[in-house]
């Protein structure tokens, strides 16, 4: 069973590059900073190792994991172990969330940062990454030539698109420069914004100017919402009529209803928002009543790093607490290709990886 849920092809939407960084390169890297004496590696030792962290400890590892990843390789280092180990679990596409950082004194920009996450897509060399439009997917085919359609030893391949994140610490100005950004990368794989970052800091008004740009150039967006109570947010957020919402903890009666009515897709993070306490069970856990009601939301793992998960595990998770079989969750999975924001191509692509496990099912 353990093996089945790391086997069946899967959809990731919901993913934080530097919440998915392995412990073992936090420590690392923490080491080396120690040894500089840039921090007290003993400091940090505590935190990276445990793994039960409320809302407010996230954010505190969010700012030690900010120390650490401030050069280029850093970031291009992450960026190719996360991609390669959401490929090891069977991860076909996945959108992979970024907030891009200026750091003056290491003499990184908005757009040096992500050129270093690019480069991290590229460094990948046990799958074969389709990250940017046709052009690039052919020319990665062509690059291998075990990989020509009829050979049986074709090798393993992920779609990977990017989401540039707005933080909520950020400036309009700051917002606007982000989706600048994200227009100027389309043809890298960048297809949206997202809005993150420290729920209790910042006001919706602030990135709705940005928000709103990104939508009118083309760009999807996808916004946290309700991770703390704040009703006249989420109101106005559902509003905006985003492309999709990640978490929906703290909705009230007349929030479900307007998202229902809606039809907004919904990431479900189950053991971010157990771990913390945002949800205080899985048993009341809103994916019961979305999924019951037939309304789009897809797992996903939020920071796999930082709550210790992986997709599979959430996959297992969901089966396990909600009584839901291996047909359910393979169509689970199938049905988030309705809400990827990627084009058609990728989405056809995607329906036949599918369509080849639903018949093995039906045999
Ligand atoms: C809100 C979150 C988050 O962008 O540096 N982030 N924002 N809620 C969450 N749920 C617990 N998990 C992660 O990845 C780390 C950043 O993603 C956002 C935070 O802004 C965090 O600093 P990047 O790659």
């Amino acid at each position: 069973m353990e093996e089945w849920w790391k086997t069946m092809p899967k959809i990731e939407l919901h993913a934080h590059l530097n919440g998915s960084i392995r412990d073992s390169t936090l420590l690392e890297l923490a080491r080396e900073l120690g040894d500089k004496g840039t921090i007290v590696f003993s400091d940090f030792e505590q935190v990276i190792l445990k793994h039960d962290r409320s809302l407010v400890e996230v954010f505190k590892l969010f700012d030690l994991i900010h120390l650490i990843t401030t050069d280029h390789k850093t970031v291009t280092k992450i960026t190719k172990e996360v991609v390669e180990d959401f490929a090891a679990e069977n991860v076909v596409y996945l959108e992979l969330r970024t907030t891009p950082k200026r750091n003056d004194s290491k003499g990184m920009s908005k757009e040096s940062y992500m050129q270093a996450v690019v480069e991290g897509l590229r460094a990948v060399n046990n799958v074969d990454v389709d990250f940017a439009h046709k052009l690039d997917a052919e020319a990665i085919e062509n690059s291998h030539p075990a990989n020509d359609r009829n050979s049986e030893s074709r090798r393993k391949k992920i779609c990977v698109r990017l989401l540039l994140s707005i933080d909520r610490r950020e400036s309009t100005e700051a917002a606007m420069e982000t989706v600048k950004l994200a227009l100027q990368m389309k043809d890298l794989g960048v297809v949206g914004i997202d809005l993150s970052g420290n729920p209790v800091i910042g006001e919706w008004q602030t990135f709705l100017p940005a928000l709103k740009f990104a939508k009118e150039q083309g760009l999807s967006v996808t916004l946290h919402s309700g991770e703390v109570p704040n009703s006249e947010e989420v109101h106005a957020m559902l509003d905006f009529l985003p492309g999709r919402i990640g978490h929906a903890c703290y909705f009230e009666e007349d929030h479900w209803r307007k998202l229902k009515s809606f039809k907004i897709p919904v990431e479900i993070c189950l053991t971010s928002n157990i771990r913390t306490e945002t949800i205080p069970s899985l048993d009341v856990h809103h994916f019961a009543d979305l999924y019951n009601s037939e309304h789009p939301v897809s797992l996903c793992t939020d920071d796999m790093g930082v709550f210790s998960t992986s997709l599979s595990h959430e996959y297992r998770l969901a089966a396990s607490a909600y009584g839901l079989g291996m047909k359910e969750m393979h169509t689970l999975a199938r049905d988030a290709i309705n809400f990827i924001f990627a084009g058609n191509d990728a989405k056809e692509e995607l329906k036949e990886i599918f369509a080849s496990v639903s018949k093995e099912l039906k045999a």
